[in-house]
């Protein structure tokens, strides 16, 4: 069998048991698990600070093309075994709040449930990354019970402010995982915004402070 022939065997393989019924149920379990309970400490935050807290909760099961791409990007195995293994983000939840010492917050919350386990988190708030990308990742395990065993279900939570979300949003349209002439150039601006970005978090926070002190006064 040559190469090429070898790759699309696996391939395949790879797209077959993402596309079973009941891989793609345990991801949709995590996720709906990660969706209640981000909803719940959004419920219990608003109620205890008497304002928004979270703006919006997305998640995604991550595409076949992107799983391959990633395993092909790290050099992982093409497998189905590989990918659960090594891939911390088939299934992901984003939860996108107001201000930065919230994501602080809800992360904390979500580190003290007693049926999550903390896998690795990655706190690219405190220290971006090169580019200047900013969000707190936990990689969380969701244990899935049935009728034979436990199983464990990995999921990537990203938390950060709506002004990080926009830039990591404008960077996924215009740079992030593209190869073009003026990649130098782009990636230059983007980290000189992303500075941008810290200054406008810090700012709003310390206004959101000011006013809540004047209201104390009254
Ligand atoms: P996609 O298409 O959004 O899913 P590791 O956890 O260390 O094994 P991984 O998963 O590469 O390796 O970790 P990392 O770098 O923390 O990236 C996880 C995800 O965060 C990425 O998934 C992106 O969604 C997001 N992300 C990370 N870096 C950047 C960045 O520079 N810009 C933007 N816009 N998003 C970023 P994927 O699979 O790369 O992409």
């Amino acid at each position: 069998m040559d190469g090429k022939n070898h790759m699309g065997k696996k391939a395949l393989a790879l797209k077959e048991c993402l596309d079973d019924a009941g891989v793609i149920l345990k991801n949709e379990y995590a996720i709906s698990l990660l969706m209640f309970k981000l909803k719940m400490i959004n419920i219990e935050l608003e109620q205890k600070y008497a304002r928004a807290v979270v703006r919006n909760i997305d998640s995604r099961i991550k595409s076949y093309d992107s799983i391959l791409k990633k395993l092909q990007r790290k050099s992982y195995d093409i497998s189905y075994a590989a990918a659960v293994e090594k891939l911390n983000d088939i299934a992901g939840i984003r939860a996108v709040c107001f201000f930065v010492d919230d994501v602080y917050e809800i992360a904390e919350y979500l580190k003290n449930q007693g049926d999550l386990i903390l896998l690795k988190e990655k706190d690219y708030i405190r220290e971006p990354k090169k580019n200047g990308y900013q969000s707190l990742h936990l990689i969380m395990q969701v244990p899935f019970f049935d009728r034979e065993k436990c199983t464990y279900i990995k999921i990537e939570v990203q938390l950060r402010t709506a002004i990080m979300d926009s830039w990591a949003e404008l960077d996924n349209q215009l740079c992030y995982k593209k190869d073009f002439l003026n990649t130098a150039y782009v990636e230059e601006e983007l980290k000189e915004y992303s500075a941008l970005v810290v200054k406008m978090d810090k700012q709003m926070l310390h206004l959101r402070r000011q006013i809540k002190e004047c209201k104390s006064k009254k």
